[in-house]
């Protein structure tokens, strides 16, 4: 069924789908911002940050309070600027149109950040499978959907095709038609036939049935959705970082710059992380080595010892996205809007992406600056997505003095509020 025709995917899958790869110009023509300059007109950028930074009360934990957890590294808190008023770095002059989400991104603004401790790479294929093993979890994309499920999204249950309550996920259609691909049309990676719907494809499967992982072991997991992710965190006594902590440690310290390294996107000829090279959909040359995932930590890290915090795979954030959320966000330890707001599906909130992926090219996407947004639904896994795990010191703290009956993973349940969202640091 990989030859499923376009118009038969789910919207809702397909604004997934193409939210991660890059969005269309008809988002674009939905959602237009009201702040003043921020189309993004390069002769008129928005002016930069304010520097207010302050003492804080308490002060910003800093210094690393304990042992360093396996696998992971310690972001010690700061103020960064959040955004970037230069836009994404790219060969594509109309990317604020048909990427609305950088757009949000031009917004800069001082975000002071606690220290925290990362996962040093993205949630490999081996670490998910301990997971499932231990747990006998079953993600979203192993199993059949209700038709309920789609009550946000369709008006009338009756009309939901039975092939979209099949257990499935998004992959790319490599045997797309290239004659059909209308870069001038509005929408055209919606319906060009660039993704399909693959029944049978997920975690252990990632190109559908009788694909696997094995000998994928170091490979990141992907097919895995916002629920998925959450999941396997509360498993690992961790959490997802929200997106500020993420963009604060992609930075890897540095100030103002595109890339975890700097503003060049390949030093000295050298990729440093993971994307397409070359015009999508058409054709990827794969100059930095992988034409599709790479095994993790394959490229340097950055000044914090994060791998791939750029490319490789899209990393599922915390928050909920929301388009306008960076003019009126606290400014320590901000944990996104408590509901969520995608212009172009009012009715389907979606949870914040970042980092971009393999399938990311400087002709369109960009999604791999570290101040690049993106949106993806929550039920939605695809085959470029992935994500890491954080852990905050007072949730040590919480597992230390609960743990002392109980240290098995996920032992931890005082990090859920009320609403069953996790127990994030103190945000102001
Ligand atoms: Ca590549
Ligand atoms: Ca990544």
């Amino acid at each position: 069924m990989a030859d499923r025709s376009p118009s038969r995917i789910p919207k809702s899958v397909l604004i997934a789908a193409i939210g991660l790869v890059c969005v269309t110009a008809v988002m674009a023509a939905v959602f237009v911002d009201p702040r003043p300059g921020a189309r993004g007109d390069r002769d008129d950028p928005l002016p930069t940050a304010e520097p207010k930074r302050t003492e804080l009360d308490p002060p910003l934990i800093v210094e690393e309070p304990g042992p360093t957890p396996e696998g992971m590294v310690w972001i010690p808190g700061g103020w960064f600027t959040m955004g970037d008023a230069r836009g994404a770095p790219d060969k594509h002059p109309d990317h604020l149109e048909v990427v609305p989400e950088h757009r949000d991104s031009l917004h800069e603004h001082e975000v002071a950040v606690d220290g925290f401790w990362m996962d040093k790479t993205e949630v490999t294929n081996a670490q998910f499978r301990d997971f499932v093993e231990a747990t006998g979890y079953v993600t979203d994309g192993e199993r059949p959907r209700s038709p309920e499920e789609f009550a946000a999204q369709v008006a009338d249950l009756s009309q939901i095709p039975d092939e979209w309550l099949e257990p499935g996920s998004i992959c790319f259609n490599p045997g797309f038609n290239p004659d059909k691909v209308d870069k001038r049309r509005p929408g055209w990676v919606y319906t060009d036939g660039i993704w399909n719907v693959v029944p049978g494809a997920n975690w252990r499967a990632p190109e559908g049935e009788g694909s696997t992982i094995e000998g994928r072991e170091d490979y990141p997991v992907v097919h895995v959705s916002w629920n998925d992710a959450v999941a396997y965190c509360e498993w690992a006594g961790k959490r997802l970082p929200t997106e500020a902590e993420w963009e604060y440690a992609a930075r890897g310290g540095l100030e103002h710059k595109h890339y975890p390294w700097g503003d060049d996107p390949n030093p000295g000829g050298r990729w440093r992380h993971n994307i397409w090279q070359g015009v999508f959909p058409f054709h990827d040359e794969a100059s930095d080595g992988f034409p599709a995932a790479a095994p993790v930590a394959s490229f340097p890290p950055n000044g914090y010892g994060l791998y791939d915090m750029t490319g490789n795979v899209w990393e599922w954030c915390h928050d909920w996205y929301r388009p306008d959320y960076y003019a009126d966000s606290p400014v320590r330890n901000p944990q996104g809007p408590a509901e969520g707001l995608d212009p172009v599906e009012p009715y389907n909130p979606k949870r914040v992406q970042r980092g971009g992926s393999f399938m990311c090219s400087d002709t369109y996407c960009i999604g791999y600056s570290v101040h690049s947004r993106m949106k993806g639904e929550v039920l939605g896994g695809m085959f470029h997505t992935g994500f890491r795990c954080v852990l905050d010191p007072a949730m040590r703290d919480r597992a230390e003095s609960a743990g002392e009956a109980d240290q098995s993973p996920g032992a931890d349940s005082s990090r859920r509020d009320e609403n069953g969202d996790e127990a994030l640091p103190q945000s102001s």
